[in-house]
């Protein structure tokens, strides 16, 4: 009966030996969640950048070979989804084969990474951000935090902003591409022990908003573990909302299960600790907005 198939996501990411980001979430987490993931690896890397020290293998050629190969195979996949990418000429890779692939029956989700806190990350440019701004329409979602919000907006980053300004960025953002956005890493005015999540989906015209409890710890990875919860869900046939419920929640209980320990963050939220949860009833904590 083919509505008992495991469901298949072609996966881009990098893999790094430490440091639980890209791949090394990825996998774990739409794996308890039963995705099979197939994975398209952009470079293999000792640990994640943000140590002092690493060691990075390109494999943009090999990205080449394979998506030629997988378009020859006469494959289908349930879904695209594609994190950190190291270059504009891996976007083009990337954008070949969600143009190959995508149907009616396949959700492409593009995580639009390029920055935090305001900043760019290291090796990213104008070019690469205006490369990503058009790879963006091809998404059905995009899971930008507040500061890549304002790259893909064009806009310079401004951390306080109303909820009227908010819902027209995401007006914005979706205007010629994904139908749906969902803004990670939105600072709550005035209180410091709170972030927000906010999201907006312009097929339905409908706004939703979840605030969740903020923890002054820094994991490298928490993005990637939040957009394989929100693909998860969203293949299992959870609405927008619910798919949010469950990202949120499950960030939550990794971090209260890292949080207290001795412990070098760089190595990111200790995900075997949780990934049981990933199949547990959540909370409903995300809410319509009024439409501002
Ligand atoms: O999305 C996190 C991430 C992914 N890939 C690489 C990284 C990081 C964060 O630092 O360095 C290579």
């Amino acid at each position: 009966m083919s509505e008992n198939r495991v469901k298949n996501v072609a996966a881009v990411h990098d893999l790094c030996g430490v440091g639980r980001v890209s791949l090394t979430a990825v996998i774990p987490i739409l794996s308890s969640m039963g995705i099979h993931v197939c994975p398209l690896p952009t470079a293999v890397l000792s640990n994640h950048t943000q140590y002092p020290e690493f060691t990075f293998l390109d494999l943009t050629g090999e990205m080449r070979k394979t998506v030629d190969l997988w378009k020859k195979m006469n494959l289908s996949f349930d879904a695209v989804y594609s994190g950190y990418l190291g270059s504009p000429d891996q976007v083009q890779i990337v954008s070949e084969l969600i143009d190959h692939f995508r149907s009616d029956n396949c959700l492409v989700v593009i995580d639009p990474v390029l920055g935090d806190n305001g900043h760019l990350y290291t090796n990213f440019d104008e070019q690469m951000v205006r490369k990503v701004q058009s790879f963006i329409h091809q998404a059905d979602v995009i899971t930008p935090n507040l500061t890549e919000l304002f790259y893909l907006l064009g806009r310079p980053y401004k951390e306080e902003n109303s909820e009227q300004e908010l819902q027209a960025y995401m007006r914005q953002v979706t205007e010629n591409g994904p139908r749906a956005v969902i803004v990670t890493s939105v600072p709550v005015p005035g209180d410091g022990n709170k972030t927000s999540v906010y999201a907006y989906d312009r097929v339905e015209n409908r706004y939703w908003k979840a605030v969740c409890p903020y923890y002054p710890a820094h994991f490298p990875g928490t993005g990637d573990s939040f957009t394989s919860v929100i693909t998860g869900s969203l293949l299992q046939g959870d609405s927008l909302p619910i798919a949010i419920d469950r990202a949120t929640q499950f960030i939550l209980q990794g971090i209260r299960a890292t949080f207290e320990c001795d412990y070098n963050s760089l190595e990111g939220v200790q995900l075997e600790k949780v990934l049981h949860f990933l199949n547990d009833a959540v909370e409903p904590n995300t809410f319509e907005m009024e439409k501002l």
